[in-house]
């Protein structure tokens, strides 16, 4: 296993803080007592978490308007691996990575493979890209791709999907995500309802390449780049979709791709109803699709998601399995930052979702008690959690503080030297 991160610089800070983790995690088993919680049961809980990081996560974003870009960005998919190695070796929460293609592509998908391994990194989804142009592509995809009115185009974009499976069979990935930016602009630019057929046909031949075990996850986003219309915009269009298609074939929930202040949670709750939640992706937002850090802006919807997913964890709701990734632009911080402290803020929401007495909560909704029920989630939710966090770290030879032990290590300076600066202003959305 390739250390990226001195390990010595992570015991001895680790050594420093260990009174102190010591101290909190005893109040924090005996506070969990009296609540009849045994603190070993939930750290162990947060120890088998894990949230994939997304390729595209450890470059710098942007906005419509401008990127600026950071010191040391990564190069390439090498690049890419050796930063999320960093992500997992200091939080161990993050296994997975989950790669975008054309912008991964490399010539020896079993050679990337064994290089993931060498960091301790396994892959997740993979994700297909037909909402942009490549240099060498011969159809545009400025009209739609696997919605477009042209068959040929279609016929491309199906082929590159086609093509993504395989890499994920190679990569030994357990999905294929497909997010499209079809859709339109003006009112009447095209038949609402023939995009939605065409879109349908063009999944129908990519669900059919599907190895076994693979499964196809569709991601909805309500708008951007489509202003009018986008083709899958909501969770509805996904389900109708993922339900003509069969039973590989799940809704992918990015929690900022909802029209403005959507119940999520209960959206999620539906889709674990009909076993079709595929998964997520998690970022922040306030207004938009701003794929600001998870947990950022809103803590508490992402803990009420959590408490959904606990709950049918619980219950043992049937197809439930779903896969947990990041997917957010970095546009002001260190993207290795931003995604310890995302990852860190995931799992901190998973762990304060387990704490909830769900007894007592099925018996306050059972006698209408409504504040009652409310208090138990509150408790759970406002219950620091942080000591069970850092444990789960420190037990599996990760950092106490994963940010602090990042910065005292020099890695972006270091990369930086090995990475030349991107140069020139330029603009997209990551
Ligand atoms: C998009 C979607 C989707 C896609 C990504 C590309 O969230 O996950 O892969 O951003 O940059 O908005
Ligand atoms: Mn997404
Ligand atoms: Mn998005």
């Amino acid at each position: 296993m390739t250390a990226l991160i001195s390990e010595d610089l992570i015991g001895s800070l680790n050594a420093q803080a260990s009174a102190a983790q010591e101290d909190d995690f005893g109040a924090l088993a005996r506070h969990l007592a009296r609540r009849g919680i045994d603190i070993e049961t939930v750290v162990t809980r947060a120890m088998a978490w894990s949230v994939a990081v997304p390729t595209w996560g450890v470059g710098t974003g942007g906005t419509r308007f401008a990127r600026f870009p950071g010191p040391g960005e990564p190069r390439h998919i090498h690049d890419k691996l050796a930063d999320c190695g960093v992500i997992q070796q200091l939080t161990r929460g993050t296994r997975t990575v989950s790669p975008h293609i054309p912008w991964d592509k490399v010539a020896d998908w079993n050679a990337l493979r064994q290089e993931a391994a060498q960091y301790g990194l396994g892959f997740d989804a993979v994700n297909s890209n037909t909402f942009q142009d490549q240099p060498d592509q011969p159809l545009t995809y400025k009209f739609g791709s696997l919605a477009s009115a042209d068959p040929a185009t279609r016929a491309q974009a199906v082929e590159h999907n086609l093509e993504c499976i395989e890499i994920g069979r190679a990569l030994g990935a357990p999905a294929l995500t497909v997010w499209i930016g079809d859709g339109t602009n003006f009112p009447g630019q095209q038949s609402l309802t023939a995009m939605f057929d065409r879109y349908l046909a063009a999944m129908e031949a990519i669900y059919a390449g599907l190895p076994d075990g693979m499964v196809l996850l569709l991601e909805h986003k309500m708008y951007e780049p489509a202003f009018y219309s986008t083709v899958i915009s909501d969770w509805g269009s996904s389900l109708i979709a993922a339900q003509a298609l069969g039973p590989k074939a799940k809704c992918l929930v990015d929690l900022g791709h909802h029209a403005p202040n959507v119940n999520i949670e209960q959206i999620v709750s539906r889709l674990i109803h009909v076993g079709k939640l595929a998964g997520f992706h998690f970022n922040d937002s306030k207004y938009g699709d701003d794929d600001l850090d998870a947990g950022s802006i809103d803590p508490f919807r992402l803990f009420l998601v959590f408490n959904e997913l606990v709950d049918a964890e619980a219950r043992g709701a049937r197809d439930f399995a779903p896969a947990y990734m990041i997917d957010q632009s970095h546009n002001v911080t260190d993207p290795i930052e931003s995604l310890m402290s995302s990852a860190m803020e995931i799992a901190r929401a998973y762990v304060q979702a387990s704490l909830v007495d769900r007894k007592a909560l099925a018996e306050a909704q059972a006698a209408n008690d409504a504040l009652g029920a409310h208090r138990l989630l509150k408790a759970a939710f406002l219950t620091d959690v942080s000591p069970i966090l850092a444990e789960a770290r420190l037990r599996q030879g990760g950092a106490q503080d994963p940010i602090t032990t990042y910065r005292a290590s020099g890695y972006r300076g270091k990369v930086a030297k090995e990475r030349p600066a991107v140069k020139g202003a330029s603009s997209g959305i990551v």
